[in-house]
């Protein structure tokens, strides 16, 4: 099983998407195993956004990012983390494929809706930057037999 991090970025919240964005990620059988609504400090932007320091967008999206609350969850799954990034779409709204949250619900890479770990390395580092290993929790959905063979 995999895990993934995915924020509910300052405008998802500010826009009343928060609902819509985690039911698209929801409906595919991910398991929601951590969620909760937060402020993001500067010390952890810029923890979670290191490898963007110096690129000439950094201070835009650290500024965005800690803006307004986000709302941060833990996802686990086969997968979760190439699933999530597919429901994402890419990075620039504009290009973004119809049916994709960012290619239905956004029109500009500044305000793109929502964040997803890249890869197995970032996942790891990510879900323990948001969340204590307290705050996720371990439970059976009568239903897991149904999504995962
Ligand atoms: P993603 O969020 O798809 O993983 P990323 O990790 O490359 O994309 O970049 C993190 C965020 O930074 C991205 O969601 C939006 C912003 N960003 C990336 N490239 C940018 C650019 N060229 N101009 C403005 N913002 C950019
Ligand atoms: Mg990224």
């Amino acid at each position: 099983m995999e895990r993934t991090l995915v924020l509910v970025k300052p405008d998802g919240v500010q826009r009343g998407l928060a609902g819509e964005i985690i039911g698209r990620l929801e409906r595919t059988g991910l398991q929601i195993i951590g969620m909760k609504l937060m402020q993001v400090s500067e010390e952890l932007a810029s923890e979670h956004y290191g490898e963007h320091v110096g690129k000439p967008f950094y201070l835009g999206l650290v500024s965005f990012i800690t803006s307004s609350p986000v709302v941060a969850l833990a996802l686990e799954g086969p997968s979760a983390i190439s699933t999530t990034r597919k429901i994402m779409g890419s990075t620039n709204p504009a290009g973004a494929d119809p049916g994709t949250i960012r290619g239905d619900l956004g029109v500009d890479m500044g305000r793109n809706l929502i964040h997803g770990s890249a890869n197995e390395q970032d996942a790891a580092r990510e879900v323990s930057l948001f969340f204590d290993d307290s705050e996720l929790v371990s439970y059976q959905r009568a239903t897991q037999p149904w999504i995962v063979e």
